[in-house]
């Protein structure tokens, strides 16, 4: 029996991990949401679902109580691009509501997971294989948030020993929940262009790397770090995790492999651009191997071919 809290459970992350961690445990799996963020479908009819804003600590401890909750999924944020149009909120929502999530963590022995991002990093920290120890130096508030998410929750570690720990998530695809407001987010809408047999206008210049993951691999991310034998971590906030890096031009030519009329043209949007552009190149997640024994399973190709397949199947399309 395990009793866990996903905050900002219909999110992109959010709606996909709760539904599998209603798979693997037979606890209460309770979907946290926000009013008109209501969750829907299967993520409504499988499991207990709560009204739970991460900036009203007293309503995170009521549900927390309530479900005798062990574990706490934070997955509420503003992505990368939002966060600079609404930086006050981004650290609203990032930063206090971290702090009252941690607070609730601690009064009530939760462990706690807030998925950090390679978003922590700026344009004076290495860009090829970016080591796990290095400068944490971002230039967005995203970025702020999440070096100080990070920071919060290993002090909150060390000073209370409350059970934290986070990943630092590349780009994620995904064929349910669509992104809202990412950097990475052409990564996801290139393949819904491309299932409708319409050009695809990139907003991210060619030859601009990120590291990128298919969602299946982040959920078995979070979820392993999560069951690992804490006596092996030696680090905890946060681990630098990849599956794979590449550019525009590479995801691309990888579509093409299946549908060969597809095409796509450039409309370089400068706010998305400047914020790949201070992200690494590639992560070296050798940290994350040695310490919880983490090894994605998708590449690129096999990732198209699957959001291909599902994209299909959702979207009612024959591909030609
Ligand atoms: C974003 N998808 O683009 C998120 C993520 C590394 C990228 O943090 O903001």
């Amino acid at each position: 029996m395990k009793n866990v809290l996903i905050i900002g459970s219909t999110g992109q992350i959010g709606t996909e991990l709760t539904l599998e961690l209603r798979k693997r445990y037979n606890g209460n799996i309770v979907a946290g949401y926000i009013p008109g963020a209501e969750p829907a479908g299967e993520l409504l009819e499988t499991g207990p679902a709560e009204i739970v804003d991460i900036t009203n600590g007293e309503q995170i401890a009521d549900v927390v109580s309530k479900y005798k909750i062990e574990t706490i999924y934070n997955l509420a944020a503003l992505l990368s691009a939002v966060a600079e149009i609404k930086p006050q909120l981004a650290w609203k929502v990032g930063m206090d509501g971290l702090f009252n999530v941690l607070e609730v963590a601690r009064q009530y022995k939760c462990a706690v997971f807030t998925p950090s991002s390679i978003g922590v990093f700026g344009n004076n920290t290495p860009k090829d294989k970016t080591p796990q120890d290095t400068i944490r130096n971002p230039r967005t508030m995203y970025g702020v948030t999440k070096v100080g998410g990070e920071l919060l929750s290993d002090y909150y570690y060390i000073r209370f020993g409350v059970d934290t720990r986070s990943v630092r998530f590349p780009g994620l695809i995904s064929y349910t929940a669509p992104p809202g407001g990412g950097t990475t987010d052409y990564a996801v809408d290139i393949y819904y262009s491309a299932i409708r047999n319409e050009r695809f206008v990139c907003p991210i210049a060619a030859g601009t790397f990120m590291d990128m993951m298919y969602m299946p691999d982040a959920l078995k991310a979070a979820i392993q770090l999560m069951e690992a034998d804490p006596a092996r971590l030696v680090h905890r906030n946060a681990f630098n995790v990849t599956a794979m890096s590449f550019d525009p031009e590479i995801i691309y030519k990888n579509i093409r492999k299946y549908i060969p009329g597809f095409t796509m043209e450039y409309n370089v949007d400068q706010l998305r651009q400047s914020i790949a552009d201070s992200w690494p190149n590639s992560l070296d997640d050798t940290c994350a191997r040695e310490e919880w024994d983490w090894q994605p399973a998708y590449d690129l190709d096999m990732m198209t071919q699957d959001m291909l397949s599902k994209l299909k199947a959702r979207i009612q399309v024959t591909l030609p």
